[in-house]
């Protein structure tokens, strides 16, 4: 993964302490468990819990991303009918009397069989969302690997870049479906998304990139490590440096 950080990054842990971590985080996503789901933003819940949105086309597998880092098969809704999660539906994250974070699965953009009215009532919710939520704390962007980042996965990211850029939001990009390019592929993916990245990316900024696969599970374990250490990490949400004291996981870059 690549991850940018204005510090030096520390000498990264031992192969064990890396496997704790992994454990613990993913001990952590396990606790998700249903909140609400919304239609519109007035029906969100205003909340204090740093809020971790997952973010992409439609069909790109957000949803199953949540199942696979939450360790819960039907979690969020998964299908292979592009446009399925037509909601904002709030996960909670944390011990169930003191939750400590929300995950947001969103619905997809740029489903193309949507009517283009509802495609676009679509993207201004999410542009609002992206631009206005306040406890929006950190996003993972999923782009399929074979696609890499597209004109509206840049146009939807361009709302959220300037808190991304002064480091007020955290953003994560997962090359998903990894499972199906090879390791070449893979490697010229990675690299094609963090040409893109690059453009965010500033001394304050905390992005980083990994690939990521459901079926493989490749990058499960590390995706799910960034982002209890988001959330643990000294002041539990956005508007501070970033995770810096995190050494990455191996795979897993800091732009
Ligand atoms: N091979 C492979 N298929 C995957 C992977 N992740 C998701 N899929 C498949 O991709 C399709 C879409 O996955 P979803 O998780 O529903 O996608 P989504 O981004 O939530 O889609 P919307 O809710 O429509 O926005 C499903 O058929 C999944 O099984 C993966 O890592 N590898
Ligand atoms: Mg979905």
């Amino acid at each position: 993964m690549t991850h940018s950080s204005p510090a030096a990054p520390p000498a990264p842990p031992s192969g064990d302490d890396a496997a704790a971590a992994v454990k613990r985080a993913l001990a952590w996503t396990h606790t998700a468990r249903f909140l609400t789901t919304a239609s519109k933003l007035t029906e969100l819940p205003v909340s204090e819990l740093p809020e971790i949105a997952f973010v992409g086309r439609s069909n790109a597998g957000k949803s199953t991303a949540i199942n696979v880092l939450t360790q819960q098969k039907r979690l969020a809704f998964a299908s292979k009918t592009p446009g399925r999660t037509q909601h904002i539906n709030l996960f909670e994250v944390g011990p169930k009397l003191a939750p400590d974070a929300l995950f947001a699965d969103l619905p997809g953009y740029g489903y193309a069989a949507v009517e283009r009215s509802a495609k676009l009532r679509w993207q201004e919710v999410m542009a609002e969302y992206l631009a206005v939520r306040r406890s929006l704390s950190a996003i993972v962007v999923l782009v399929d690997a074979r696609l890499g980042f597209t004109e509206i996965d840049l146009k939807l990211l361009g709302f959220v870049t300037p808190r991304i850029a002064n480091g007020s939001v955290r953003l994560l990009a997962l090359l998903t479906k990894a499972d199906k390019l090879n390791r070449n592929e893979t490697a010229e993916a990675l690299r094609r998304a963090g040409d893109v990245l690059g453009e965010v990316t500033s001394a304050e900024a905390d992005v980083s990139l990994a690939a990521f696969s459901a079926l493989s599970r490749a990058g499960v374990g590390d995706a799910a490590r960034v982002l209890h250490e988001w959330v643990h990490a000294a002041d539990g949400g956005a508007s501070q440096a970033p995770v810096a004291g995190s050494a990455l996981p191996p795979g897993m870059s800091h732009l």
